[in-house]
């Protein structure tokens, strides 16, 4: 089985619906056809300043939405980053290899340096690509799958890969990302310019999976659309409108085109309304599951150990033949 490796930050009180539909969900696929290891990637989540019984909290409540949406720690192998010494190991090595300017083009790290200023922003956010580089690495990933904005950071990673490889002889695998196009990128509803966000959307242009599910139909309805009266599929002319369509047939697994028929000759309030209930209906299971997992914080923890023991018996071999390479000395 070809393997793979995707991390989400825990850096909110729940993912948005632009991590599930570009990412989280193709992991949960993927856990049955490939040898899949995912984390919460902790170490990332302090790169931007902190409260660490918040961090803790998201931590747990981020492994429990994963649980909720599908992953199953019997096909896949769960766990936190920060349980996996060798991530932090590896980015040290990977960090000597970057070039400064190399990094500094990191288009991520120039638009959240930019916003918070030249005396907020932390070397660990500069690293933090190549911290992701060692991440993917350490478990030799065939496929990373993640949302479009993450495809420049696996460009470095693959570079790194390849300089590694020919300085110190073939250590790790090439991965590639896996990005599906539909959904590759979820746009914020109040501004369908740009990509849903955490950090960068209003809160009525965001979803989040786990808020109340009428706040969340309230959102839906009162997106914005575009000029024009007609349904139609058009991202340059009608960005609102195709933002919700791409949600809608995601979340239905119906094709854009059934979708146009369906609503051909009827007008933006249908669409938005059937798509509320939509997502009422989807997130609302999630909810009760996330609940369920957070309830029972021991049963949690235990699975997250059982990862990261699995993860560990991976990427220590990894690192250690990373190690050898690179020069340093064995320990007796
Ligand atoms: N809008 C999106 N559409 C599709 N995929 C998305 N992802 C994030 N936003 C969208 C994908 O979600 C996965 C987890 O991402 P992350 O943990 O790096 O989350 P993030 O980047 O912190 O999420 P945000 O909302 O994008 O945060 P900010 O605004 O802080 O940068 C990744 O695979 C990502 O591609």
């Amino acid at each position: 089985r070809p393997r793979v490796l995707s991390g989400i930050q825990p850096t909110a009180d729940s993912f948005h619906l632009g991590n599930y539909l570009g990412a989280v969900r193709n992991w949960v696929a993927m856990q049955h056809t490939h040898d899949a290891f995912y984390c919460v990637v902790d170490l990332h989540a302090i790169t931007m300043g902190h409260d660490p019984k918040i961090l803790r909290n998201r931590s747990r409540i981020s492994a429990a939405q994963l649980l909720a949406v599908g992953l199953d720690p019997e096909q896949c192998t769960l766990f936190v980053q920060s349980h996996v010494p060798e991530h932090a190991q590896l980015g040290w090595v990977l960090s000597c290899i970057t070039g400064f300017g190399e990094a500094g083009r990191m288009v991520q790290f120039k638009d959240k340096a930019s916003k918070a200023g030249q005396d907020s922003t932390t070397v660990g956010l500069f690293s933090y690509p190549i911290l992701q580089a060692a991440d993917i690495l350490l478990y030799q990933a065939d496929q990373v799958p993640v949302g479009e904005d993450q495809r420049q950071h696996l460009e470095l990673t693959r570079d790194l890969a390849q300089r590694f490889n020919t300085r110190f002889g073939k250590t790790f695998t090439m991965p590639s990302p896996y990005i599906v196009k539909d959904t590759a990128k979820i746009f914020d509803l109040q501004d369908p310019t740009i990509k849903m966000s955490k950090s960068a959307s209003s809160p009525n242009g965001i979803i989040e999976l786990l808020e109340d599910p009428a706040r969340s139909a309230k959102k839906i309805k009162s997106a914005v659309t575009d000029t024009g009266r007609d349904i139609l599929y058009d991202e340059e002319n009608k960005p609102g409108v195709s933002n919700l369509l791409t949600i809608y047939a995601a979340l239905t697994n119906r094709a854009i085109d059934e979708l146009l028929e369906a609503y051909e000759g009827r007008g933006y309030g249908d669409l938005k309304k059937d798509l509320a209930e939509v997502l009422v209906e989807f997130v609302k299971p999630i909810q009760e599951r996330t609940k369920l997992y957070l309830d029972d914080p021991a049963q949690l923890d235990k699975v997250l150990a059982v990862g990261a023991e699995k993860a560990r018996a991976v990427s220590a071999v990894t690192l250690a033949r990373a190690y050898r390479n690179v020069g340093f000395l064995s320990p007796a």
